[in-house]
């Protein structure tokens, strides 16, 4: 193994993976991966992003991948560069999100003798990756040149193909590292036309399926992954649709928007309890939502998880499908019933936020001001809850992203740098500031990457969630090591990373702060102050004029029927 078999072997894979169809990749420095690196930059049809850190180079990488639905390659040195990776790594591998991790290694002989920067690399990401593979060491003769570029295609369609997720090739490389010569011409050029070594054609479509149910009192639940077209399909079904915003279906006149207030007031939760409920994709992350699922003895439960994943923590699914076709509701009364409870808690809802700037009126009015083809990428904690909470129906809402595989503060900066790189429209980051603290460091993307973000900080110096847990009872730790104050000054870390700040004071200020970061091709930090106290008694306070507006519908009304037909029944 020369050099020159090193460098022909890399660039036969790179050039692969770009007729496969990467177009972006990560780069991070280091000596060990000089000729991966190298391969990949040199590769025009990839364009490499350069990351200093290997946790935000796997999380860049991962948003890029999100958003684009491709392959998305990082590469790193050996030793703990690559284990910097793992938590993007594991998110991919729960959000179903395809990466391709090309990890430079010592050889063989440099193993175990405390050689410098080597750790055991095999398998470093255990369970968490679709596929590990020692790539090895090798001369370049034509037979391995054409092996080499099967294995870029296969670790390309292995990502991709459903479920999607990350899969690991660890390259063992000699020194040299660095070629003088020029590198000859390929031992086994590519197929002609540009097309890969090996082509996937695409999966069958299985949206022939069917339910037959009775068409009894159906309700969908729809999460992340739902297929296309499913407002359009529970609307012609009349079938209520209770769909979070990372489905892409809160829309139509099927969408239950608020179903997350709506079904902690126990009387609503029992009066609609359904006799059918379809699941489709990833369950929401609405608590009262799940509890009410895993209370429904008397409904049967089916699951539309057409990538293979099992959501159901309670176990009370009984059947699984392919794929989606809805029964005909029960007529107009069932959904009109929660449509009607939904308007009413939409303004309840207006009326108790009222228009200071607070937490969930950030949170409903991003989706609202947003411009078409324009993403939102939403942090964990509060923000994907409240976004879950007040986000209004809608057929012009943007595409809401966010790293919901397993629920990590982690990477979240740098994850919506990357979906920004990936994205053909604007991308708004909403963030709590221990998030923002946690990844300040993928704020460099601004700089030295040139990706434009808007980020929208709530600033309330700590978590926020944990003042709704029963974890801020308990004085003697709850600020010092629950909370986690910090008081950081954000335009400081602005300044540094080279972002543009405001710090608007009211909603006019908020919304002309966004359109003039969205119309500029820079990275703004636009600060909302709130205070985690006040956040939890507003949110109490909307969830009891929830609960009123609905007791008072239902006293108007003498039970479940509707209380005034203006909307028309049957829709
Ligand atoms: C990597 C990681 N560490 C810790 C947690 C636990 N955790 C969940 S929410 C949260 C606080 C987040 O605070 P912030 O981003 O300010 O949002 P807020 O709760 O104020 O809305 C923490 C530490 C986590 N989810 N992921
Ligand atoms: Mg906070």
């Amino acid at each position: 193994m020369t050099a020159t078999d090193t460098y022909l072997l890399l660039r036969a894979f790179c050039d692969e993976l770009a007729r496969c169809g990467m177009t972006h990749a990560c780069t991070s420095p280091g000596s060990r991966n000089t000729p991966l690196l190298l391969s990949l930059v040199r590769e025009p049809r990839i364009r490499s992003f350069s990351h200093i850190d290997e946790r935000c180079a796997g999380f860049f990488a991962l948003g890029a991948a999100k958003a684009s639905g491709r392959p998305v390659a990082v590469t790193c040195t050996s030793g703990t560069a690559v284990a910097n990776l793992a938590p993007a790594v594991i998110e991919a591998f729960q959000a179903r999100v395809p990466l391709i991790v090309l990890s430079a290694d010592r050889p063989p002989e440099l193993r175990e003798v405390g050689a410098g920067q080597t750790i055991d690399q095999v398998k470093l990401f255990g369970a968490a990756v679709k596929w590990f593979f020692e790539v090895g060491t090798h001369a370049a003769p034509p037979d391995r040149v054409r092996w080499m570029r099967q294995l870029a295609c296969r670790a390309y369609w292995t990502a991709l193909t459903a479920p999607a997720g990350p899969v690991h090739l660890n390259f063992p490389l000699r020194e040299p590292l660095v070629l003088h010569e020029p590198l000859p011409q390929d031992p086994a050029p590519g197929r002609p036309g540009g097309r890969p070594w090996v082509s996937r054609d695409p999966a069958p479509d299985r949206s022939a399926g069917s339910i037959q149910s009775t068409g009894g009192r159906t309700v969908v639940v729809a999460g992340a992954g739902a297929p296309a077209g499913l407002a359009e399909l529970a609307a012609a079904a009349g079938v209520p649709l209770l769909a979070d915003p990372l489905s892409g279906a809160r829309r139509g006149p099927a969408a239950i928007a608020h179903y997350d207030l709506l079904l902690r007031d126990p009387g609503f939760a029992a009066a609609h309890a359904p006799e059918v409920v379809i699941r489709v994709g990833v369950l929401p992350t609405s608590k009262p939502l799940r509890q009410w699922l895993a209370n429904l003895p008397l409904a049967e439960q089916i699951a539309v998880e057409p990538d293979g994943s099992w959501h159901d923590p309670d176990a009370v699914v009984s059947r699984r499908l392919p794929a989606l076709a809805l029964p005909p509701g029960p007529g107009g009364g069932w959904l009109f019933g929660w449509r009607t409870a939904d308007e009413d808690a939409a303004a309840a809802i207006a009326a108790a936020v009222g228009d200071q700037l607070s937490e969930p009126l950030v949170a409903a009015k991003l989706s609202e001001w947003l411009p078409p083809g324009a993403s939102l990428f939403v942090a964990s904690s509060m923000p994907i809850r409240d976004v879950e909470e007040f986000t209004a129906a809608s057929e012009r809402a943007p595409q809401v992203l966010s790293n919901r595989g397993a629920n990590g503060i982690d990477g979240t900066v740098s994850a919506a740098f990357g979906a920004a790189a990936a994205s053909q429209g604007p991308v708004v980051l909403l963030i709590g500031d221990v998030a923002l603290a946690h990844d300040i460091g993928g704020l460099m993307a601004a700089r030295r990457l040139e990706v434009p973000l808007t980020i929208v900080l709530l600033h309330n110096d700590g978590g926020g969630i944990f003042h709704f847990l029963p974890v801020a009872g308990q004085a003697d730790a709850f600020e010092t090591h629950v909370a986690t104050p910090h008081g950081l000054d954000f335009a400081r870390a602005a300044a540094l990373y080279g972002c543009g700040y405001e710090r608007p004071q009211d909603v006019a200020g908020l919304q002309a702060a966004l359109t003039r970061s969205l119309a500029g091709r820079g990275t703004t930090i636009i600060e909302v102050r709130t205070a985690r106290e006040q956040n939890l008694e507003l949110h109490r306070r909307v969830a009891e004029a929830v609960r009123r507006s609905l007791a008072e519908s239902a006293g108007e009304a003498g039970g479940l029927s509707p209380r005034r037909p203006a909307t028309a029944p049957g829709a």
